[in-house]
């Protein structure tokens, strides 16, 4: 049967997966924004339905000093003797830390530090009792891959940490897993830099500490080298074994619009796994993977489609929204007016890092449109409010209502690097307005209107200047904001939204 990767599109970085029974959970990187640790559920590995966040609460997940792609990098869970486990690394705040659930859903424990200073930690509960803490740190000056032994309930290093192994010689050895198969101890990691040149290395040993062997045919995963391959940078992988015995591989990958380009972010795919008869795994078409996929599927299991509709209707916001950093509370409400999502623009603006009055909630598709009623009256200039497609401070398109010498405007801003220019100005009627972005695979049309039926386009601009590979280093995507600000003072008066669309083709 076929599949179509990926499988959970949009900003889903460095996915790592967990089973219980019949029902998997996978977790992936989530970086300045709050919550933190998105949590999927699928029975098939191909149909996810978002479940929860690990990090719901600032004591989880302080972002304060969070710079763009700063706060959480790769998280790792994995379930044992009845308890959830989530070990990740806030690079802006306290370093590593777990946090325990019963119920993936949450809520998830206050954080248990960890005295290490790695990225990609990743726990490994071996048959003997004893814990493996696996990361990617220097240890006496070595990169690579570390471990140490931990006691579990506290945190506590039980060993020195280690060095045990540095891959097979590619630059940026990370995102480690060990596992337990056939009685022996296999070391899944990555290598290459998580860009163009990102590949996927295993090794084995009788010890968990080594030494260990490379396979023979590594890198087991990788799109590097490939020509008219829009499937780019796949690594950071994570092994999983169904009930059934059949073995499958999450990873990340990009999907370029045009060479080399890709605004989307990196997202969660999947690939069917076999063993050769050495005992070493062979991944999808022998180390490379497509959009559309042929397996053995396990038996499908759907969930009901989401609404692309949000009506602000419910006393807390559905779990696609993300604030920027920890939220100010007085900056939003579902309160303020039922059924209206209520932002309170701050002095922050969407330039600054910080943390703007403002929900936000992936691009997950190329031909999409981003649509919200809002109701606003700026009575100062500079007073804006509006909606985004924002990939960081420096790279960002917003179609806002505001003032301009006292008139009330609809404007196009388009932000990229060190250049910001408002390139469409109009005035506007003293009415609620519904704006619109709608994107394609090269550009943003951004427009607005006073009914949804009689929009029109003021400005446009290429996805390509939101890409990775021109916001300098970005680890995340992009994300459609709804946002208000005072631009450099706090709004004298509230922003009101009335709904929000998210379609897609
Ligand atoms: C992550 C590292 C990586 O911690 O990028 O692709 C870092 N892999 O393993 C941030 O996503």
């Amino acid at each position: 049967m076929r599949y179509k990767n990926p499988i959970i599109p949009g900003f889903h970085p460095d996915p790592s997966i967990c089973r219980k029974g019949d029902d998997f959970y996978l977790v992936t990187s989530s970086f300045e924004y709050f919550p933190g640790v998105p949590i999927f559920h699928s029975r098939d590995l191909i149909n996810w339905r978002q479940i929860g966040h690990c990090l719901t609460r600032k004591s989880q997940l302080p972002l304060e000093k969070a710079w763009a792609s700063g706060g959480i990098f790769a998280p790792t869970i994995r379930y044992h003797g009845g308890k959830f486990y989530m070990v990740t690394t806030n690079v802006s705040g306290f370093g590593n830390f777990f946090v325990t659930a019963t119920d993936p859903a949450g809520e998830w424990s206050d954080p248990v530090m960890l005295p290490i200073g790695a990225i990609d930690p990743s726990l490994f509960f071996d048959d003997d009792g004893k814990v493996y803490l696996t990361g990617t740190e220097r240890v006496e000056g070595k990169p690579g891959i570390s471990q140490s032994e931990i006691d579990i309930e506290t945190g506590k290093q039980l060993s020195q940490t280690k060095h045990i192994w540095d891959g097979t010689g590619g630059r940026y050895p990370e995102g480690p897993h060990l596992y337990k198969i056939n009685g022996m101890y296999y070391l899944l990691i990555s290598e290459g830099g998580t860009e163009y040149g990102h590949y996927v290395t295993i090794a084995r040993s009788k010890s968990p500490w080594g030494p260990f062997e490379s396979c023979p045919h590594n890198p087991i995963l990788t799109h590097r080298d490939t020509e008219d391959e829009i499937i780019q940078g796949t690594g950071h992988a994570d092994l999983i074994q169904a009930v059934n015995g059949s073995w499958w591989l999450v990873f990340l990958a990009y999907r370029m619009t045009a060479p080399y380009f890709h605004h989307l972010g990196r997202e969660t795919f999947l690939a069917p796994v076999s063993w050769d008869k050495d005992g070493w795994p062979i991944i999808g078409n022998k180390g490379r993977v497509s959009l559309e996929m042929e397996a053995d599927l396990l038996a499908p299991h759907s969930f009901e489609k989401e609404d692309s509709r949000d009506d602000f209707d419910e006393d807390k916001l559905k779990l696609c929204w993300n604030f920027l950093r920890n939220p100010r509370e007085d900056s939003w409400s579902l309160r303020d007016r039922p059924s209206w999502l209520c932002l309170r623009g701050l002095e922050t603006s969407l330039s600054d890092i910080g943390s703007p009055a403002l929900v936000c909630r992936r691009q997950q598709h190329f031909d999409c449109q981003a649509t919200s009623l809002l109701d606003f009256k700026p009575t100062r200039d500079g007073e804006e409010a509006g909606l985004a497609v924002y990939v960081n401070d420096e790279h960002h398109y917003e179609v806002a209502l505001t003032m301009i010498e006292g008139e009330r405007c609809v404007i196009v801003r388009r932000t990229v690097g060190d250049l910001s220019a408002i390139v469409a100005k109009e005035r506007a009627q003293d009415k609620s307005l519904v704006l619109q972005i709608r994107a394609d695979k090269d550009h943003y049309y951004l427009g607005y209107g006073y009914n949804k039926d009689q929009l029109k386009i003021i400005a446009k601009g290429y996805t390509k200047l939101l890409a990775k590979e021109v916001t300098f280093n970005g680890f995340t995507g992009a994300m459609f904001a709804l946002y208000a600000t005072g631009n450099g003072k706090p709004c004298t008066n509230p922003a009101y939204f009335d709904w929000f669309d998210y379609e897609y083709k």
